[in-house]
C-alpha cells in the first residue's frame, strides 16, 4: 500500500473535514478515490465522480469481488449488483446483471433514462445492450479455476468470503483484511457542497442463482440524502438489508449523530438481532456527512476505508466492535 496510513481511533470524524471529499470502502478504494478526485478537483459534479471513482474496481480483474473477475454464483453466473444516488433523490439500480463490465454506468443510465429505479436481470441486459454496453464474458480464468475448486465440495456457507476462502472465526482473517477484496461503496461532496454516492458488487460467492444482496437496494447498501449526507455499506447484504442499514445512518446522522457514532449505532443493531450469527460475519459501514465528516464501524477487525480531500488521500482502519 502507498500512502499514509492510519489507525483505528486515531482519526477523529472532524478532523480533515471539509470538502470536496471521497470516501470509499476498503483499501482498493484509494485507486477509486483517485478517479473520482480527478473530477472533484476540477468542481466537477459528485455524481460523475463517484461513478468514474467505482468504474475502476469494476474493470480490475483482479478484484475478485466488484464487476469483471468477479467470483460467480453457485451456476458459475457472474451476476452484478449495482446502484447510484444524486443530491436530488434520484437513485437507479440494477440487479443480477450478467455481462456487462460496468453496472454502475447502467444503473445511471436507468436513473436518467428510465422512468423506473430498478432493472433486473434479463431486462437490464437488454436495456444495457440497446444503449450501446458491450456484451462480455465476465468469468476470468482466475475466477472460474476458483469456482470450479469450490464446486469440489460446494459447501454453500453465505459469508462474505474472499477469494474462495469461507471465514472461520479465530482461524482466518476477516474477509477484506487480507486481499482487500469486497463490495465498493463510494460517497462524495463536490465543491458545490452537493453529495451523491455509488455502490456496486458481484455480491456473496457462490450465491444462489438469483440472489441480491444489499447493493444495489437504495436505503440499504447505498442511501444519501442532500441535507444530511451518506451512508454505505459492505459485508453480508443479508444483515443489512434487514436494518436497512445506510438509510438508517442517515437518519442517525440527522438526529445529530457524527458519520461514525451513526455507524456504531447500525453494527449494534445488527448485533442485537442475532448475537451469535453477528460474531461469525462481517459487515462495515462508512458515512459521509455535509460538513465533509466522516467515519465507519464494522463488526470485526479488517475493514478499512479510504478518504480523498485536500488534505489528505489515505486509508484508515475502521473501528470494529470485536
Ligand atoms: C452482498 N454486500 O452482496 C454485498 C457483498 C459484499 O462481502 O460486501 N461482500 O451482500
Amino acid at each position: 500500500m502507498t500512502g499514509k496510513q492510519l489507525f483505528a481511533g486515531s482519526f477523529p470524524d472532524a478532523s480533515n473535514a471539509g470538502y470536496p471529499v471521497v470516501v470509499s470502502t476498503w483499501d482498493f478504494g484509494k485507486a477509486a478515490n483517485a478517479a473520482a478526485w480527478e473530477i472533484l478537483s476540477r468542481s466537477g459534479r459528485a455524481l460523475d465522480a463517484v461513478e468514474a471513482g467505482v468504474r475502476i474496481p469494476e474493470a480490475d480483474e483482479t478484484n475478485q469481488s466488484v464487476g469483471y473477475g468477479g467470483l460467480p454464483d453457485r451456476d458459475g453466473r457472474v451476476t452484478l449488483d449495482a446502484c447510484i444516488m444524486d443530491e436530488k433523490y434520484n437513485c437507479g439500480s440494477v440487479m443480477c446483471l450478467e455481462h456487462i463490465k460496468h453496472p454502475i454506468s447502467v444503473a445511471r443510465l436507468v436513473m436518467e433514462k428510465t422512468p423506473h429505479i430498478i432493472l433486473t436481470g434479463e431486462g437490464a441486459l437488454r436495456f444495457a445492450l440497446a444503449n450501446g454496453f458491450k456484451k462480455e464474458n465476465l468469468l476470468t480464468p482466475a475466477a472460474e479455476k476458483a469456482w470450479r475448486e469450490w464446486l469440489k465440495t460446494s459447501e454453500y456457507k453465505p459469508v462474505a468470503n474472499i477469494e474462495n476462502q469461507l471465514y472461520q472465526p479465530g482461524k482466518d482473517p476477516m474477509p477484506g483484511s487480507k486481499d482487500n477484496h469486497d463490495t465498493i461503496g463510494m460517497l462524495a461532496l463536490d465543491a458545490q457542497g452537493n453529495i451523491s454516492g455509488a455502490c456496486t458488487t458481484s455480491g456473496l460467492a457462490y450465491k444462489m442463482q438469483g440472489r441480491v444482496g444489499d447493493s444495489p437496494v437504495i436505503g440499504a447498501g447505498l442511501y444519501v440524502d442532500n441535507e444530511v449526507g451518506g451512508a454505505t455499506a459492505t459485508g453480508v447484504g443479508e444483515e443489512v438489508i434487514r436494518i436497512v442499514g445506510a438509510h438508517l445512518i442517515v437518519e442517525l446522522m440527522r438526529q445529530g449523530r457524527s458519520p461514525q457514532a451513526a455507524c456504531r449505532e447500525a453494527v449494534e443493531r445488527i448485533i442485537k438481532r442475532n448475537p451469535a450469527r453477528a460474531k461469525e460475519i462481517q459487515v462495515g459501514f462508512l458515512a459521509l456527512n455535509k460538513k465533509g465528516e466522516y467515519g465507519a464501524y464494522c463488526l470485526q477487525k479488517g475493514f478499512t476505508y479510504a478518504v480523498r480531500n485536500q488534505h489528505t488521500d489515505t486509508v484508515i482502519h475502521s473501528n470494529s466492535i470485536y
